[in-house]
């Protein structure tokens, strides 16, 4: 179905005159005309608070970034997603990650079947099998526990696993290390084999198709390593895999009694919360991994129900569209004030750039006149302010920021915690402000007049730049699933009104078949290609050094 082209929407257009003066207002002068203003654009759902009034918009922005929404049908197609109609368009396929995380008793249809039972059936064998990892049951094939779990997967496999078990480190079982192996460079691997017993480690083959090239070449390389110190029979209590297909994994050698299935209705980037969170379970415990799944479902409950206007998915999404759209903000900086959520931004990276950078419109057509996806990118504060934060108040372009915080640590350093949340809140007060030229004049009273007149074009800062806040009590595995859901949905609100498929990847797609045929022309099995000379060259100097 073919949609009007966006900018035709007569909302886009009432935005588009609308940026115009927009472009023109001072944040700071909003703010000191609406001392409400903070209360006003502020909302709360599922244990997170957002606090958007940093940006460079009024209430009529956000009444026509609503009414575009609608005539967008964001609504329609949020309620197509959760009914299980197959809107990713490329694929023919269902986008039903919501249903991994629903009670129960939530009926998720799909082609007319419920499908949660067999969801809760694979939740049932997750639980039963990390309960008996962590509290000993299962042991290694010469009788010891289980001390190592390395994860083999790359992308969607990876990031979210991985991501998740830093973040909920304070939770973990202390006798179990994760280790994550993703990349094909062989550096990866030999980290984490050189750290582990064979004995007492346990590998998770994690892939959706099972054929992924870097994950084959990493499972084949673990398999030949420890059966170079245990026998073929031991592989059983040391494999297991997660994956929708059940052929490859026999063929591999595992037993399908140890694999753990999910479907093709879940997106890699979306699959966190299917069986690819095995690793958290066996790390922090099913408890906590059902925590996980009830907050980011506390968050679908609320994307699914509350009023646009009111809905901290549709506006953390339709703010950012805003800025994207309209201010001509071409990346998003994503900057945790929690040291457990460093591998968020990265996350966040893949969630949202494979999801929403396309070209093309859900119909096919070219998308020539209006942006899609920014980039995504940053690191946890405190630390990207000593680094990059330099760019982001006096370069000259104007990069959004997501500052995320917990209100409470969970240590007792809380001199510690002050003091970040301190350069968090101080962070995106700056960022807003900025510094004119006359507070820096009085920074400086005392020094010679034209040594002030010199360096007062050097220390002002423009301000005016935009952010949002997030916060949360505490990091839990409850307020992290809703954090987690809280980004999907946006990225979902930002591909509705770019009329992007958000949940296709042709772009992966190509890298899984582009290295193939270089390979075999580096392992000398077949002719060299004739590629441009830049390809040649370097072919040849991997061979000469090979
Ligand atoms: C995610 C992508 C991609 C995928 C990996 C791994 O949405 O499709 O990152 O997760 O390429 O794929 P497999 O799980 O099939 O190995």
């Amino acid at each position: 179905m073919r949609q009007p082209l966006l900018t035709t929407v007569p909302s886009y257009q009432s935005l588009r005159n609308h940026a115009a003066q927009a472009r023109e207002w001072q944040m700071r002068e909003l703010f000191a005309q609406d001392p409400q203003r903070f209360e006003r654009l502020s909302v709360e759902a599922a244990g997170l608070f957002l606090d958007y009034s940093k940006n460079r918009l009024d209430g009529r922005t956000l009444e026509l970034l609503a009414q575009l929404a609608r005539a967008r049908g964001v609504e329609r197609l949020r309620d197509a997603m959760f009914a299980g109609e197959k809107i990713n368009l490329t694929e023919n396929r269902a986008v039903l990650h919501t249903a991994l995380r629903a009670p129960a008793n939530r009926p998720f249809t799909l082609d007319g079947q419920d499908i949660s039972a067999d969801v809760h059936g694979v939740l049932d064998r997750i639980k039963t099998f990390s309960d008996s990892v962590r509290n000993g049951a299962w042991r290694g094939h010469t009788g010891k526990e289980i001390t190592d779990v390395i994860n083999i997967g790359i992308g969607g496999s990876d990031l979210g696993p991985k991501m998740v078990c830093l973040a909920l480190r304070q939770f973990a079982h202390p006798r179990l290390s994760m280790h994550f192996v993703s990349n094909v460079d062989g550096h990866d691997m030999d980290a984490a084999l050189s750290r582990v017993n064979p004995e007492t480690t346990l590998f998770i083959i994690a892939s959706k198709t099972f054929t992924t090239a870097e994950t084959m070449m990493n499972a084949n390389t673990a398999r030949a390593w420890f059966l170079q110190q245990a026998p073929e029979e031991a592989l059983a209590k040391h494999f297991v895999a997660v994956s929708t297909n059940v052929e490859a994994i026999k063929t591999f050698g595992i037993d399908p009694a140890n694999m753990f299935p999910f479907w093709d209705w879940v997106g890699g980037r979306y699959s966190v919360w299917s069986a690819i969170g095995l690793p958290v379970a066996l790390s922090v415990g099913f408890g906590y991994f059902g925590d996980l799944l009830a907050g980011a479902h506390a968050m679908d409950e609320h994307f699914r129900s509350a009023p646009i206007e009111q809905n901290l998915p549709m506006i953390l999404g339709l703010v950012g569209f805003w800025n994207r759209e309209f201010l001509d903000c071409t990346s998003v900086s994503i900057a945790p004030y929690h040291q457990d959520l460093n591998r968020f931004p990265a996350y966040l990276q893949q969630l949202d750039m494979e999801s929403n950078g396309k070209r093309v419109t859900r119909a096919g057509d070219t998308i020539t006149d209006y942006e899609t996806g920014p980039v995504i990118w940053g690191d946890v504060g405190t630390n990207g302010q000593h680094a990059y934060f330099q760019l982001l108040h006096q370069g000259t372009d104007i990069t959004p920021i997501d500052f995320i915080a917990a209100l409470r640590p969970a240590h007792e350093f809380h001199e510690h915690h002050a003091a970040l949340l301190a350069n968090c809140f101080a962070q995106s007060e700056a960022f807003m402000k900025g510094k004119t030229a006359d507070e820096v004049r009085q920074d400086l009273a005392g020094q010679p007049l034209d040594e002030i007149e010199r360096l007062v074009p050097h220390k002002t800062f423009p301000g005016n730049r935009p952010s949002n806040t997030i916060l949360m009590e505490y990091l839990t595995p409850a307020t992290l699933g809703a954090l987690i859901a809280l980004y999907e949905h946006k990225v979902f609100v930002q591909g509705a009104l770019w009329d992007v498929n958000s949940y296709d990847q042709w772009g992966v797609e190509l890298g899984k078949v582009l290295a193939k045929k270089i390979e075999a022309e580096l392992n000398g099995e077949a002719q060299p290609a004739l590629h441009d000379s830049s390809t040649n060259g370097l072919i040849a100097r991997a061979k000469a050094a090979i």
